[in-house]
């Protein structure tokens, strides 16, 4: 008796979550802002290369800006502000994925209309985060060299829910005897057409490629949206401060009791 109606409340939450993350998106369209949602394990290397693509970014002269999840720590944030773009940390105190409404939460008070990219460092979890839109324009999945080639096929949803795989830690790729046409293979398996790049923090020149390959992308991507004036529905009336803030109202309790 009781299976079927939690089945049914999951599903009207995450209804909720759907539509304020559509609304959100809108909102990131009206801006012309390019939201990209990082997902991987932890340690893939989100941070690390995430560093080198803003110092990239920054010293191009494109404006580009940070949030960054984490379960319990700001040392994330401590480490993206060293690329001189704008960052603000959510701690979710355990929750092991970013929800909407953090994100909806913590953009308040930048003035996006001045922010190309907007890069969302999602918990490192290779299945939770997959389950939630935050509203992003892209998803990009890590994988690095460490992992095992099989995690796409261990893990598929969240290989076939982004829109860009990246396979990290290139340069210790031999020490680590790791196969790439078997790790590119798998990751086709589970998503046919995504393209595949391969990086490595510790090479400006993939650091390069990766930066270039984002800016074409946000170019197709406005030739193929037209902007609305819209605003986000905010989900609370406090405006966040940039610093380190809990997550608002959200908690695992919240998708089997909402
Ligand atoms: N050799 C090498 N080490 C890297 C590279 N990228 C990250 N690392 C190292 O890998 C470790 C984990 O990197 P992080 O950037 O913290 O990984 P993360 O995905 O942000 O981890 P969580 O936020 O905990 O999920 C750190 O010691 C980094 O210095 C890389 O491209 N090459
Ligand atoms: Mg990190």
């Amino acid at each position: 008796m009781t299976s079927p109606r939690v089945v049914e409340l999951r599903k009207n939450v995450m209804n909720r979550h759907d539509r304020k993350a559509a609304l959100l998106r809108r909102y990131f369209e009206s801006t012309e802002t390019c939201v990209i949602n990082l997902v991987s394990s932890p340690g893939t290397g989100k941070t690390e290369l995430l560093t080198e693509v803003l110092r990239s970014m920054v010293g191009r002269g494109i404006s580009a800006a940070a949030l960054v999840g984490d379960c319990a720590t700001d040392n994330d944030a401590k480490r993206l502000e060293a690329s001189g773009a704008p960052v603000r940390q959510i701690v979710t105190e355990g929750l092991c994925h970013l929800e909407v409404t953090m994100i909806d939460q913590h953009v308040q008070g930048w003035d996006l209309n001045g922010i190309d990219f907007l890069f969302i460092e999602n918990v490192g979890n290779l299945v939770c985060p997959s389950a939630f839109d935050l509203g992003e324009t892209l998803r990009v999945v890590l994988l690095s060299v460490t992992e095992g080639e099989d995690k796409p096929l261990k893990y598929p949803q969240m290989f076939n829910s982004a829109d860009l795989a990246l396979i990290t830690k290139m340069d210790l790729s031999e020490p680590c005897e790791f196969d790439l046409a078997t790790t590119q293979d798998n990751i086709e398996t589970v998503s046919p057409g995504i393209t595949i790049l391969e990086t490595s923090a510790r090479h400006p020149n993939s650091v390069n490629a990766l930066v270039d390959h984002l800016i074409e992308s946000r170019v197709k991507l406005l030739e193929t949206t037209s902007p609305e004036t819209t605003s986000p529905e905010t989900t609370s009336p406090e405006t966040t401060s940039p610093e380190t803030t809990s997550p608002e109202t959200t908690s695992p309790e919240t998708l089997s009791t909402a």
